[in-house]
């Protein structure tokens, strides 16, 4: 099966693998973040329409493993790592960063994007473990992919932050123009995997519940960095352009006997205002 899934990925650019962890497992760990993204939004009492259009699309909570011991369990959990350097086609992966999504009941659709260009790594053998703590269907905030879009190795920055895109931002880019999307329905258990040039979006969430996501981002144990674009990963680490990205900030992810420990150096409060909004970890 997991021949299949590859040859899948190879070709399309992602892939939904059922039934990785159990409904039990995965009702274990929606508690944990639940509770994690209460404790790091604290601060953060805005409404959802007070809120930018990004963030109207989804609330973010980064590198939850740090923080939150029970989280690491699942940001390292081997059977991510394996599954992901299988469709990579790699032997060691790292974690980039985990994140926890919440598409809020009302939320609007996240825009087409692809990660890669957010990321200042020279090597593209990027991938996301996207891991719902609900069903997902149209009704609430449905991952789409665009087949084959990894294929042109050209990124293609989408800036999402800033809000709205534009069709006509969309129109031209090799990757996406004449691809239909196509949306994924997933159960608990399920976990969707993207490669970091593939094009996605997800649909708005016209759900009663929050649409709750853990994923985590995997890059090739080795790769370099690419730029200098500004990125914790790699500035808190003080990696230079050039360099092997190789810290604790971003440790071995698979395969490992021993789940890392938290970074040795906390983030410096130049960042204060990110800590505060519960983007970052506080401590
Ligand atoms: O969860 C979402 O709505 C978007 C997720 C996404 O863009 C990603 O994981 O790369």
């Amino acid at each position: 099966m997991l021949k299949d899934l590859v040859k899948s990925f190879k070709e399309n650019g992602f892939v939904t693998v059922p039934d990785v962890f159990s409904s039990s497992e995965i009702e274990f760990y929606r508690e944990v973040i639940k509770d994690a993204i209460r404790e790091r939004k604290q601060n953060d009492l805005r409404t959802l329409k007070d809120k930018s259009e990004y963030e109207q699309s989804f609330i973010q909570c980064q590198n939850l493993w740090e923080d939150y011991p029970v989280i690491r369990k699942l940001t390292f959990d081997q059977r991510l790592g394996e599954i992901a350097s299988a469709l990579l086609g790699v032997s060691k992966l790292r974690v980039w960063h985990d994140q926890a999504l919440v598409k809020e009941a009302g939320g609007r659709e996240t825009d087409p994007h692809h990660d890669q260009p957010y990321w200042p790594i020279k090597e593209t053998n990027t991938i996301t473990a996207w891991i719902p703590f609900c069903d997902v269907s149209e009704k609430n905030g449905q991952m789409g992919f665009y087949p084959g879009s990894h294929k042109v190795q050209e990124s293609q920055f989408i800036n999402i932050f800033s809000g709205k895109v534009d069709d006509s931002e969309l129109i031209d880019i090799p990757q996406i123009k004449d691809i239909k999307v196509d949306y994924q329905d997933l159960k608990l258990g399920d976990v969707s995997f993207h490669h970091g040039l593939t094009f996605h979006r997800a649909k708005s969430n016209d759900s009663s519940e929050d649409r709750m996501v853990h994923t985590v981002i995997f890059f090739e144990d080795g790769s370099k960095r690419g730029d200098d674009k500004f990125h914790f990963s790699v500035d808190r680490p003080g990696i230079e352009v050039g360099q092997v990205i190789k810290s604790d900030v971003t440790p071995l992810a698979y395969p490992i006997k021993n789940i890392p420990n938290a970074p040795k150096d906390k983030i410096s409060d130049d960042y204060l205002g990110y800590k505060m909004l519960g983007l970052l970890p506080k401590d």
